[in-house]
């Protein structure tokens, strides 16, 4: 029986490697929730996103509280079973009328995680439509077993890290994945997606949380840690909850844990 999954989204799930939309949040904790991300951006001179890369929650108290939303959990045990780490998560925000965009990308070229099943979730907290540059996906790439050729492109505007984009897309396959604010969509680790541009004149406010079901490994580096979110975490170490917001100690572990990334010889994404 599902938690909350209906079985038509556990279909698309299984065809397109992603699915949505999912209500997630209440009016008042979107709203919550997009004022501390806003804080944050503030207090780090529009600097939030670039610097806290793959581990965003580890500063981030109230990403700890996003992260273990029961609601949230739900969802994830419905795809992955009753055994969850979360062992990622990143900001995703294009300002009104921001001409940056995000290439076509396949995560689990970066992230390591073996098998690669890692899923992501990615809540909205501004509508994210056509207008303001929603995710797009090509549905059922997911199903290759092979991982794909990553150029880098280092195109001026591409949010990611060296502009990396997958050549020759079918772009008349794409999917778009519209989110209402407050609602979320999941993909697949290795379901090609994008997005365009955002020209609405509201910001266009995204945080993806990178799930997994806790049998799967970070095989680029050892020690691994992760936050326990239901079941079993097995091997994964647990991770510090933060005492504050950008406390010393948090943003050392930040740190430490993004020098192992590079050091392990892994691009970021
Ligand atoms: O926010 C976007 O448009 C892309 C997000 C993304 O690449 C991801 O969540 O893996």
């Amino acid at each position: 029986m599902n938690n909350i999954l209906t079985n038509q989204q556990l279909g698309q799930w299984k065809s397109a490697g992603a699915l949505w939309p999912v209500d997630l949040l209440s009016q008042e904790e979107t709203i919550r929730f997009r004022d501390k991300y806003l804080a944050l951006e503030a207090a780090t001179n529009g600097g939030a996103q670039g610097r806290f890369r793959m581990k965003a929650h580890l500063p981030v108290p109230w990403m700890w509280e996003l992260i273990r939303l029961p609601r949230l959990a739900d969802a994830i045990e419905d795809l992955v079973g009753p055994d969850i780490v979360c062992w990622g998560s990143s900001f995703f925000a294009k300002s009104a009328h921001d001409p940056r965009f995000i290439s076509w990308h396949q995560d689990s070229v970066y992230y390591g995680i073996d098998p690669p099943d890692s899923i992501t979730a990615w809540i909205a907290l501004t509508d994210a439509t056509t207008l303001s540059g929603c995710m797009r996906i090509i549905p059922g790439s997911h199903i290759s077993t092979q991982f794909v050729q990553h150029e880098e492109t280092r195109a001026p505007n591409n949010m990611l890290s060296r502009g990396q984009t997958i050549r020759d897309v079918n772009e008349s396959l794409a999917v778009e994945m519209p989110l209402v604010a407050g609602q979320m969509s999941i993909h697949h680790n290795k379901t090609f997606h994008a997005s365009e541009p955002n020209q609405a004149d509201w910001p266009r406010i995204g945080v993806a949380i990178h799930f997994a079901a806790s049998h799967l490994r970070q095989v680029n580096f050892d020690g691994a840690t992760a936050i326990p979110v239901r079941g079993n975490p097995r091997h994964w170490l647990p991770e510090p909850y933060p005492d504050s917001e950008m406390s010393p100690a948090s943003l050392k572990a930040l740190e430490d844990f993004l020098a192992a990334y590079r050091s392990s010889g892994r691009k970021q994404h």
